[in-house]
C-alpha cells in the first residue's frame, strides 16, 4: 500500500452507483480504499474486484474465527483483489497466525482497542496483549482507536515498526492529525467523506491536514 496521503477512505457508503462515484472522486487522494460489510452485502464481493481497479482494497471483515475459517476467508478475499484484510485479535494467535499464512505476502491488520465508547468495556483490557501478539504472528499491523490518541501512542511503544491504521476520525469525534501525530501510519475516515456533499473537497482537507504532521 502507498504511503502519500496518510488517508484511507472506508467506503460504507450502500449505494451502489455513489459508492463507485465517490471511489472515483477521491481514489487518487487517498491511500486505500476500505470497504465494509455493508458496501459487499448491498452490492456483490465483485465490488473488491471493481474498487481494486481504483486503488489498494482492504477488506475490514473483521474475521474473528476458528483458524480454518479465518484462513478460507482471507483466501477469498485476496482472490478477488484485496490487497488487505482486517482480522479479530481476540480469537488467539492460531486464527491471526492462519490468516497470515492466508494472505500470501498480502497485508493483514489486528484489530487491537476498537474505537467506539464500547471499544473501552473490553477489547482495551486484552488490547496490549494483541498488540504483541499481532507482532509475534507476523501481521502488517493493527488497528488503533483515532478517539483516544493516546491508547495510539502506547500501541506504537509495543509494536515497533509495524503499520497502526487508525479509525474514528470525524463523525467519531477523534481528529486525523492527533492520531497521526501519536504514531498512527494512517487514519481510516468514513462518512466524513463519502457522507460529504463533496466527497473530493472533503478528503483534500484531509489530505492537507495530515501534511501538517511529519510522517514518523
Ligand atoms: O475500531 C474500529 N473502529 C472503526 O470505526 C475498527 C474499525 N474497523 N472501524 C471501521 O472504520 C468502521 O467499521 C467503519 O468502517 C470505519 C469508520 O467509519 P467512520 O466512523 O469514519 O464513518
Amino acid at each position: 500500500m502507498r504511503k502519500d496521503s496518510r488517508i484511507i477512505l472506508a467506503l460504507d457508503e450502500v449505494r451502489e452507483e455513489r459508492a463507485i462515484w465517490v471511489a472515483e472522486q477521491v481514489a487518487d487522494l487517498v491511500d486505500a480504499i476500505k470497504i465494509n460489510w455493508p458496501l459487499v452485502l448491498s452490492t456483490s464481493p465483485e465490488m473488491i474486484t471493481r474498487l481494486s481497479k481504483l486503488a489498494p482494497v482492504i477488506c475490514d471483515f473483521k474475521v474473528a474465527d476458528i483458524p480454518n475459517t479465518a484462513s478460507l476467508i482471507v483466501a477469498q478475499a485476496v482472490k478477488r483483489g484485496a490487497e488487505g484484510v482486517i482480522v479479530h485479535g481476540f480469537t488467539g494467535s492460531d486464527s491471526v497466525k492462519a490468516a497470515v499464512e492466508a494472505a500470501e505476502g498480502r497485508q493483514i491488520f489486528v484489530v487491537t482497542e476498537m474505537s467506539h465508547p464500547g471499544g473501552a468495556e473490553h477489547t482495551a483490557q486484552a488490547a496490549e496483549s494483541i498488540a504483541r501478539m499481532a507482532v509475534d504472528c507476523g501481521a502488517s499491523g493493527i488497528i488503533a482507536p483515532a478517539t483516544r490518541p493516546e491508547r495510539v501512542a502506547k500501541m506504537r511503544s509495543i509494536i515497533g515498526d509495524l503499520l497502526i491504521l487508525s479509525p474514528g476520525v470525524g463523525a467519531q469525534g477523534g481528529s486525523a492529525s492527533a492520531a497521526l501525530s501519536k504514531g498512527a501510519d494512517y487514519v481510516i475516515v468514513g462518512r466524513s467523506i463519502y457522507g460529504a456533499e463533496g466527497p473530493r473537497e472533503a478528503a483534500s482537507r484531509l489530505v492537507e491536514e495530515a501534511k501538517g504532521v511529519t510522517p514518523r
